[in-house]
């Protein structure tokens, strides 16, 4: 396993995230992306919502409420073929280090055609949720964005503020859109690259402006001892894989998915 170096961590410290390179290969990019393109054909009928209280509503299986955009949650309830990411050998050094004890809380995949708009301005977790005490880095919701095609500035890539895991002054990040936001620096890369960045990293996708498509993975991570069920209870769902899914992963797949073993959900 790849040892996390002293630049990566004070690069990581700096900004709040990094570009792992080469990190799946050309054959690798291929496969997942065909497995990916059939589930985002499907309809799903996503009968669990049933069990909702009235009046709340969860993410579907499959988004499409952005324009040439599809967004597909939970990942491993569709298909087996993204399950070494969980775990992935160059990747899980970086979990081990920026989080402590991570657990997997959240899968999906974002496709952009031409055409997307630009997301919203947003983070996972406050800043007072990244520390650095006792010489370690905790960040305590992790992301790890695998880019299975190219994430060039005007395809649609994932854009952040560097430092602002630390930031301490907010401004209404959501009246601003993509790069009209100071500070703003695109996360690019080439198909196979991964970005790692703490959740605290104010960040937001920019609009698709190139033909084809892009397409990136994100499996998010959480310190052990954060509530998963209780971020938001109506999407629960996605976040949690039932025993028949678990039963396939490896022991340190399920060791990184442990919490499930604890959660009510019956779906
Ligand atoms: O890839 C993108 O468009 C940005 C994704 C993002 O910000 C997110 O999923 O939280």
């Amino acid at each position: 396993m790849t040892a996390v170096t002293l630049e990566d961590r004070f690069l990581f410290d700096l900004q709040g995230f990094l570009v792992l390179r080469d990190v799946l290969s050309p054959d690798e990019c291929a496969t997942l992306l065909d497995a990916l393109r059939p589930l985002e054909a499907v309809d799903y009928p996503d009968e669990w919502m049933q069990s909702l209280p009235p009046g709340s509503s969860g993410r579907p299986t499959r988004e499409t409420q952005i324009p040439h955009q599809t967004r597909l949650n939970g990942l491993p309830r569709l298909s087996d073929a993204f399950d070494y990411l969980i775990d992935h050998p160059r990747v899980l050094p970086y979990l081990r280090e920026f989080v402590g004890e991570p657990q997997l809380i959240n899968t999906w995949s974002i496709s952009k055609d031409q055409g997307t708009p630009a997301g919203g301005w947003h983070r996972g977790i406050a800043p007072t949720d990244y520390s650095y005490r006792d010489e370690q880095i905790r960040s305590r919701m992790f992301n790890t964005v695998y880019f299975l095609t190219d994430n060039g500035p005007e395809d649609g890539c994932v854009v952040g503020i560097p430092g602002s895991h630390k930031n301490n002054i907010d401004l209404a990040w959501r009246d601003y859109k993509g790069l009209d936001m100071p500070g703003a620096a695109p996360a690019t890369g080439r198909a196979g690259d991964v970005l790692l960045f703490s959740e605290a990293v104010i960040h937001d996708g920019l609009p698709k402006t190139t033909p084809g498509t892009r397409s990136n993975i994100y499996f998010n991570y959480v310190h052990a001892h954060y509530n998963v069920m209780m971020r938001e209870p109506t999407n629960s769902h996605h976040f949690y894989f039932p025993e028949a899914i678990r039963a396939r992963f490896t022991d340190q797949q399920r060791e990184l998915t442990r919490w499930m073993e604890l959660a009510r959900w019956e779906y």
